[in-house]
């Protein structure tokens, strides 16, 4: 499924390398057999070598390989640098795919810095050094924005390798290692180039809505925000309030302290309770050493729990289908521990002993795959006939529109992209309900974890975003995929959610 020029042509000339010097551009030769190499200053004859270059190759991605200076502390000579916007008096050009060309760097085992580099017209010295880095440029060079004037719109990536440093700064003793040191790292890179550019082309993207933050999420996220703005920092939260790292992180910096569990948090200190929900045991405990608690808990698990607590009032055994060790099965297991068996799938049904057949039960962890859970439902239900349900579905709202928007997505993609953390059980979910429909498909936690051979020939990416995840990564790697040609982006929405949780009185300030 492709769109405009092809994602990916790897013809062996399927980009356009520009390194200024003629030692840069041997080291990338010999780097990159078979590829095309400028090598080209910015000075009017050399420009126009390098602007044939380009009018010859129309379609063709541009990569500036060369060496730099570092601007700050941190990269070392031979590190390599690649560029997440250019800067020169004239403006800035951004370079949106950077982190691809980063990771494809990484992953040859190379030591990668991704930041702004500036371009100076003249040779920088050591006390230059911090004034040019105080706007936060991490290299410098002297072409880069010259030769990224000639690009046109065709995707573009600028790489440098670091010779010289502000401890090591240009006619030091140290700057021939260094400059060997670069080239030798520019040699080593140039692989990289070429997975990048097989990444670029023009595609659709397919936004599959609704994705991202579900009520439950929205309110667990505010109750924190709320008591940062109200009380000194820090405030304790038992475990991740939601399973996603930049959520966590984003708090953190805020005054928020994470906990596994309340021996950690100092007597009298408030505590929330992460979304995922906590067992009665943890509540006694909070209670005992007088904590004040804030329960962010889903009101959709709480929901669960008062079955849990019904059936096994009623001399029920109950089946809780989920996976072992996550929080919210946890939290649920802990409110009736000897009436509630854990069944994670249809197998472990035949091995199960109950005390009276007649009086058994099932509930289910809010985010679980609906077919997968299902086909554990049918192999209860064969085993006891008598099996009663939850009232209403327990896999949650959200759960269920996410999976169903992402499965129309994954049908009309080449690969899917989900936005979430490894931790989080519905994300995951996401991302194998579209393997399911046949689309390769993966999780991203940062735009730093897109591989670009996942987007070799990819003319269609679906994009969606677990209950956790927030919308700003949503938007960076529609961002990323932007640096790799044009994008075509269609919103898929199967249905609007109109969800929303009121907040616990303990934050509703006047
Ligand atoms: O999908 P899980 O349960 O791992 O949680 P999450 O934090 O990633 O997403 C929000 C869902 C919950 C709080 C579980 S009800
Ligand atoms: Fe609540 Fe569902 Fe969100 Fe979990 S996924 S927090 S149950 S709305």
């Amino acid at each position: 499924m492709r769109l405009g020029k092809a994602a990916g042509t790897p013809d062996g000339d399927e980009l356009v390398v520009v390194a200024p010097l003629a030692l840069e551009a041997r080291s990338v030769r010999r780097g990159l057999p078979g590829g095309h190499v400028v090598r080209a200053a910015p000075q009017a004859r050399r420009a126009e070598r390098v602007a044939a270059a380009l009018r010859d190759r129309p379609a063709r991605p541009m990569a500036i390989a060369g060496v730099a200076g570092a601007l700050v502390d941190g990269p070392r000579p031979g590190d390599l640098v690649v560029a997440d916007e250019v800067r020169s008096p004239q403006g800035t050009h951004k370079c949106r795919s950077a982190p691809l060309l980063a990771t494809a760097l990484r992953q040859a085992g190379l030591t990668v810095h991704v930041g702004p580099v500036l371009e100076s017209d003249h040779l920088v010295g050591r006390e230059d050094r911090t004034r040019l880095s105080s706007d936060g440029a991490i290299a410098v060079d002297m072409e880069s924005a010259r030769l990224l004037d000639l690009a046109g719109s065709r995707p573009t990536a600028v790489l440098r390798a670091i010779v010289d440093t502000p401890a090591r700064p240009l006619l030091h003793p140290a700057t021939v290692p260094g400059g060997v040191a670069a080239l030798r790292s520019l040699r080593a890179a140039a692989p990289a180039l070429r997975r990048w550019a097989a990444a670029t082309g023009d595609r659709k993207v397919l936004l599959a809505g609704p994705r991202s933050f579900c009520a439950g999420v929205e309110r667990a996220v505010e109750i924190v925000e709320r008591l940062l703005e109200r009380h000194e920092p820090p405030v304790y939260v038992r475990k991740q309030i939601v399973h996603n790292s930049r959520v966590v992180g984003e708090l953190e910096q805020r005054g928020a302290v994470f906990v596994d569990e309340l021996d950690e948090v100092p007597e009298n200190a408030t505590v929330v309770f992460s979304a995922h929900g906590v067992a009665p045991a943890v509540r006694q405990t909070a209670e005992h050493r007088e904590l004040d608690v804030v329960d962010a808990t889903c009101p959709l698990v709480s929901k669960v729990h008062g079955e849990a607590k019904r059936f096994a009032r009623d001399g029920n055994t109950v089946f809780l289908i989920g996976h072992a060790g996550h929080e919210e099965v946890e939290g649920t297991l802990g409110e009736a521990p000897e009436r509630t068996v854990l069944v994670e799938r249809p197998e472990d049904v035949e091995g199960l002993e109950v005390e009276d057949p007649e009086r058994v039960s099932y509930l289910m962890q809010t985010t679980l795959a609906l077919d997968e859970a299902e086909d554990v439902v049918r192999a209860l239900r064969e085993r006891f006939p008598a099996l009663r349900g939850p009232g209403s579905d327990d896999i949650c709202y959200a759960t269920t529109n996410r999976q169903e928007a992402v499965r129309g997505v994954a049908r009309d993609s080449d690969v899917v992209l989900v936005a979430g953390s490894g931790n989080s059980s519905n994300s995951r979910r996401l991302v194998e309900v579209a393997q399911r429909e046949g689309a390769a498909a993966y999780l991203v936690d940062d735009v730093g974890e897109i591989d670009p051979d996942w987007l070799a020939g990819a003319g269609t990416v679906g994009l969606s975003a677990g209950a956790s995840a927030p919308t700003a990564l949503v938007d960076e790697i529609v961002d990323v995929l932007a640096g790799l040609g044009a994008v075509d982006a269609e919103e898929r929405t199967t249905t609007t959610e109109t969800v929303n949780f009121s907040l616990p009185k303990e934050v509703r300030f006047p």
